[in-house]
């Protein structure tokens, strides 16, 4: 069985975005494929995290993760931080892996003008995302559309590793939802829809309620055409919510626009608002379930003994490929 993993950083809670851009994908994808789905509360301390809040906001996606569908009989879920071996190969990759690929990065690129602090943990992250997906073998990664450069970058690590010290690296790939892999800010829908973005006001968390999901939708910055028309240039506003709608509904763009070809704004944005509570309800239902349950910590434990005994493995190979530690006979 093909093997893929993914992970989400415990930043903030979910949005919509992170949902349609990658959960959406965990869900289909889980039932294929031998899936390894963690928590990245390594990549979240990139930035500063306050401890006790990391802990909690760990253990939220954790509870999204299994509200929204994510199965530990098909998948194993896991905290990145609690398997050492991530850390260990990411070193190793970082000594194959070129400071001007790094430079590259438009993450990187972006935040460094925002942010004369950046740690360095934020330049060399990217790294440890490929010592995420080698670690385990996986063929696929499945991400959104802001990911997809990192990807890159792993494969151009796993080439340049494999010419070094022979084919021990699996090739990655990745996975991007055909409709909704760069979900927009509701109120700057040229932006992405982010997770700890000040107040989220163009953010719909998933755990925000009916009252609030109507609130930001209808609020969501368009256009004065009146015209439900997918134009991602002209009409970046109005393209973003035919986007949700989209994926949230199963239908094609151009389905959408022809069920609402003669209705106006309004009318469309409480259609979008609908199917958003729709769909958010039964995964806030069982997420109250979950997060005060002993499962979170079953479901952990489950997975971090899983992935502990292949990461290990993985990086005894390698050392061994990479000349590290005593020659056992
Ligand atoms: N708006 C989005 N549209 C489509 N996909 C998205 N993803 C995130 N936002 C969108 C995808 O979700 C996965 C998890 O991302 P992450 O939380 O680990 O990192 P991120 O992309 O940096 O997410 P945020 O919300 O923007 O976090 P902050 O604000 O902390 O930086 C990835 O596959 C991502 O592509």
């Amino acid at each position: 069985m093909k093997k893929l993993v993914s992970g989400i950083k415990p930043t903030g809670e979910l949005t919509l975005g992170s949902y349609i851009g990658a959960v959406k994908q965990y869900i289909e994808l889980q039932k294929e494929y031998d899936s390894y789905f963690f928590v990245a509360d390594l990549h979240a301390i990139t930035k500063y995290q306050d401890p006790k809040e990391l802990r909690e906001k760990t253990k939220k996606i954790v509870a999204l993760y299994l509200a929204c569908g994510l199965d530990p009989k098909q998948a194993t879920i896991y905290l990145q931080s609690e398997n050492p071996y991530h850390s260990h190969l990411s070193w190793i990759l970082s000594c194959n892996t070129y400071l001007g690929e790094l430079n590259r990065m438009t993450q990187y690129k972006d935040q460094k003008i925002k942010d004369s602090n950046l740690s360095v943990g934020f330049y060399t992250y990217p790294v440890l995302m490929a010592a995420d997906i080698v670690i385990y073998d996986a063929e696929y990664v499945p991400v959104g559309e802001d990911q997809v450069q990192h990807v890159e970058l792993a494969r151009d690590i796993v080439q340049r590793f494999n010419k070094r010290y022979g084919n021990k690296l699996i090739m990655p790939e990745s996975i991007v939802p055909k409709i909704g892999a760069r979900i927009k800010d509701l109120q700057e829908p040229t932006k992405k829809m982010s997770k700890s973005d000040g107040e989220c006001k163009g953010s719909i968390l998933l755990l925000d309620d009916e009252k609030i999901v109507r609130k930001k939708v209808m609020s969501a910055i368009t256009d004065s055409d009146n015209l439900v028309k997918y134009d991602v240039k002209n009409k970046p506003g109005i393209s973003n919510l035919i986007t949700i709608y989209s994926s949230l509904s199963n239908l094609s763009i151009k389905e959408v626009e022809t069920e609402f070809i003669d209705k106006n704004y309004g009318e469309f944005k409480t259609a979008v608002a609908d199917k958003i509570v729709e769909v958010l309800k039964p995964i806030q239902d069982k997420y109250y379930e979950y997060i005060n349950s002993d499962m979170i910590d079953e479901v952990l434990d489950q997975g971090i003994k899983k992935v502990t005994v292949i990461a290990q493995k993985k990086c005894e190979l390698i050392a061994k490929a990479v000349g590290l530690g005593r020659q056992k006979c």
